[in-house]
């Protein structure tokens, strides 16, 4: 049985060639003639999976053994993308692997396609936790990620006549070879109820919750293996499950269907993501979910601690909790909860442990995103909760009152209860005054936070803010995504860069080398005509691969502002028109992301993009000078597609509103040009480039806030700028609508009467900077250098350096290198 063992573990060739086949068999039940791809990539599946065993066991072991400090990472969404690629990846046999599946007659990357992505997240947010983990497990620090094991991730989206349509997202449908159900650890979780006092046996008054439901957590754990390590870290969702004990009663008074409505009803829990993002809808199952997997994770940390044998009051050198946005919030009074009435500690070492745990990290600057819970709705879920909250809001705000001194108004707007009207629980408010660290996720985000969204709680507590810029894994995004260019990038300078980024800057040196410029050209131009046949294979538009590749791919919201791209092509559309021979440089826009479900005015902007692509890629007077396209069903999957055939991306927020953007970052990484605003991240990405290397239009945050506060008054731009007028009109006419003036009127009013965004404000400033870009575009080599350039200084943008400064700063947390247990 050793040598199984060893083989099963084996990196070998030939090693690997036998498992896949006997899994083929084992684990598929087929022999090849019978198997189809899915098969073939479930073999292969359970081939790398064997191979991460040994290192995850190997991992548990030395965190069991060991003291050191573990992030426990809390997030509503992890947005993980395709496992089988990356993990190819990091044990270093994505290589071998690809020769070996072709002596077989398969080809590696039609299995790897096979994969279904877990789509537990919505956008940047859930994409980030999954940056992050696989940085943790590079950087061997222990950690462990905790979420929901939804049963429907974010949905799958199709057009039909140009608009957005949603279909389940069934990604586990043919079952999950990268996760492993551990029943033996399930949680129990309980919900609504009530409370009541009792004097214990030392006479001390003490608080009973009677919940009126219990609803089971089954942890369901991922092995994260890091990039050329033996780290392989846990990514533990839960699933929730009935409780069966509860249903008992019910069924043995005779209702079984009763007990099997409540069954259903206890599923549902982790049933499905919300698709909403940066909207905030207040509805009861999502508060359930939150608290649900936030008191399993807790409770599973005190497990933890209890097999190591660690007194709870060291809890928090033992853990540092992070939450991601406020979504966890919830935490900071569930862990009050559990170690004030289930482990009996006094209130204060209680809350002192409690703020020496959390760190919370605030994501949006949009006031309708902040998360706030109708008082009645909270209490019916969380009773106890209600009331711990209450306590914590007690002695916050006399605190409060001492530092400043009758400002009332201060105190209610601090208050982790709103009681403007209707009464409701700040979770920003709760997440700030139960954490020792609270950061934003680029400079001007955290600047703006301080200054605006939590200015309150910075004045009171300066030192618990900092900045985390964030960052994006250059492994999937660089390695995994881009082979190409990966492959040029380590002849040049070595494989050293792919953990350290940094070393991109002696990229700097080749940039004068004609050869170097040719070679880093032709990658560029073989990704693009890889993706070039892909949209044609999948849409039926044929694409220039020597157009400009100007690429939009995000959530689409109007803060984003897609439509202010789609006012750009339609000037140039109207330029060709007005003169058919212009010379134009040639351009394919390409467009993906999905709107929430009940946005309507994301929506109409799909629509608006379709449209525009449904004339003017039929329109002989353009002459294939342009091309719209929306690429369907925006993903981990496509990404990796799109981001490495971009030329131009489009980072066209309004200033002040995208709170970092990391689509961003991985355009940059791959060669892309910005063009953008003074917003979020783009702000550190051209101080990296430079300048002179970055396209920058458009008003910047103070001249935002500026004119807001002035009257803004967009009729006044659409009557100055010919141009913008001509647009306007084109779309008001029912141009793009079949003669129907009333399709796109909402969003054409929108713009004339209100325009939140500062589209008009903006429009002109952008439609010169693209003249920029275009001109710019047909000097090739010119381009080629700025792009290298690019690349060369996106070695900021790492997670790894993220995630370093999190661990120095914030957690504590050291890298703990894993020896392999033989
Ligand atoms: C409350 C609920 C409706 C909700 C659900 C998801 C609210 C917000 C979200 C997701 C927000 C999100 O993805 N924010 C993005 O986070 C990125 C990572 O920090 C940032 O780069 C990006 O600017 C920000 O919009």
């Amino acid at each position: 049985t050793d040598r199984r063992v060893s083989e099963r573990a084996s990196l070998d060739k030939r090693d690997l060639r036998r498992s896949f086949l006997d899994n083929l068999l084992y684990v598929q039940g087929k022999f090849p003639k019978l198997a189809n791809n899915a098969d073939y990539y479930l073999a292969l599946a359970h081939t790398v999976r064997d191979r991460l065993m040994q290192r995850w066991i190997s991992t548990a072991s030395a965190y069991t053994s060991q003291a050191s400090r573990t992030v426990c990472y809390l997030s509503a969404e992890f947005l993980m993308g395709p496992h089988l690629g990356n993990n190819l990846i990091n044990l270093g046999i994505y290589d071998e692997t690809a020769k070996m599946v072709a002596e077989l007659g398969l080809d590696l990357e039609d299995l790897l396609y096979q994969e279904e992505e877990p789509g537990l997240g919505n956008g940047g947010l859930g994409r980030l936790a999954a940056c992050f983990i696989d940085s943790l497990a590079t950087l061997e620090v222990p950690a462990l990620g905790y979420g929901i094991r939804y049963e429907y991730g974010i949905f799958h989206q199709t057009l039909v006549d140009g608009w957005q349509a949603e279909k389940t997202d069934k990604w586990l449908r043919y079952g999950n070879p990268w996760e492993i159900a551990r029943p033996e650890w399930t949680v129990e979780i309980r919900f609504g109820g009530h409370t009541e006092q009792y004097v214990d046996e030392q006479q001390r008054l003490r608080v009973r919750w009677l919940p009126a439901r219990v609803v089971l957590g089954v942890p369901h754990d991922t092995p994260i293996l890091g990039y050329h390590v033996n780290t392989a870290n846990t990514l533990r969702l839960w699933k929730a499950e009935a409780a069966e004990s509860f249903d008992f009663g019910q069924f043995n008074r005779g209702d079984y269907a009763g007990a099997v409505t409540q069954k259903i009803v206890s599923e549902n829990l982790s049933k499905v993501l919300y698709p909403n993002d940066e909207q905030e809808a207040g509805k009861e199952l999502r508060l359930q979910q939150q608290y649900f997997f936030v008191s399993a994770s807790l409770q599973d940390m005190l497990r933890i601690l209890k097999i190591q044998g660690v007194p709870v009051e060291n809890f928090h050198e033992k853990f540092a909790v992070q939450l991601n946005d406020t979504h966890p919030a919830i935490g900071v009074a569930e862990l009050m909860r559990l170690l004030v009435d289930e482990h009996l500690l006094v209130w204060d070492t209680a809350w002192d442990i409690t703020c020496k745990s959390f760190g919370y990290t605030n994501h949006t600057l949009m006031p309708e995103a902040l998360e706030r819970w109708s008082l009645p709705l909270f209490q019916r879920v969380l009773p106890r909760h209600l009331e711990i909250i209450y306590e914590i809001n007690a002695r916050f705000l006399d605190q409060v009152r001492l530092r400043f001194f009758g400002d009332e108004q201060r105190l209610a707007r601090m208050s982790l209860i709103d009681e403007h009207g209707p009464r409701y629980v700040r979770m920003a408010n709760l997440a700030c005054a139960g954490s020792h660290a609270i950061n934003g996720v680029a400079d001007l985000h955290t600047e703006l936070l301080k200054q605006d969204v939590l200015k309150d709680f910075y004045e009171l507590w300066p030192e618990k803010f900092s900045n985390k810029t964030n960052g994006v894994t250059p492994r999937r995004w660089i390695v995994l995504a881009n082979p190409r260019l990966t492959a040029l990038i380590s002849e040049t300078l070595g494989e050293g860069w792919i953990k350290d980024l940094g070393q991109l800057r002696g990229l700097e040196r080749h940039v004068e080398n004609a050869d170097f410029r040719a070679r880093w050209a032709k990658v560029k131009r073989d990704n693009k005509a890889d993706l070039a046949a892909h949209i044609t294979r999948r849409l039926g538009i044929s694409i220039n691969p020597d157009s400009i590749f100007d690429v939009q791919v995000k959530r689409i919201h109007e803060y984003k502002r897609q439509h202010l791209a789609a006012l750009h092509i339609i000037a140039l559309y109207l330029r060709i028109k007005a003169n058919p021979n212009i010379d134009l440089t040639p351009r394919t826009f390409i467009f993906g992301g999905k709107a929430a479900p009940g946005y309507f005015m994301a929506k109409l902007m799909i629509k608006l993009i379709t449209a525009i692509g449904d004339v003017v890629n039929v329109d002989p007077a353009v002459r294939d000078r342009l091309k719209v396209v929306f690429m369907p069903n925006f993903s981990v999957t496509n990404g990796q597609r799109i981001y490495p055939a971009a030329d131009l991306s489009e980072q066209i927020s309004t200033a002040g509103k995208e709170a970092s953007g990391t689509g961003n970052m991985k355009f940059q990484m791959n060669g892309a040009l910005t063009i953008g605003t003074m917003d979020g991240a783009n702000i550190e990405i051209q101080q990296e480039v430079g300048a002179e290397n970055f396209f920058q239009f458009g008003l910047s945050t103070p001249e935002v806030y500026a004119l807001g506060a002035s009257g803004y008054r967009p009729m006044e731009y659409y009557q100055r700028s010919d141009a913008l007028r001509e647009v306007i009109d084109l779309i008001a006419s029912g141009f793009f609508s079949r003669g129907d003036a009333s399709l796109f009127k909402p969003l054409v009013d929108n713009l004339l009467y209100h325009d939140p965004y500062f589209l008009l404000a903006d429009f002109d400033s952008y439609v010169a900077c693209q003249d920029e870009v275009a001109s710019v575009y047909r000097d090739a080599d010119r381009w080629t250098r700025m792009a290298i350039l690019n690349s060369a200084r996106s070695g900021k943008f790492s997670s790894d350096r993220t995630i370093l400064q999190y661990c120095d700063e914030i957690w504590g947390a050291k890298s703990v290198p894993i020896r392999l247990l033989t």
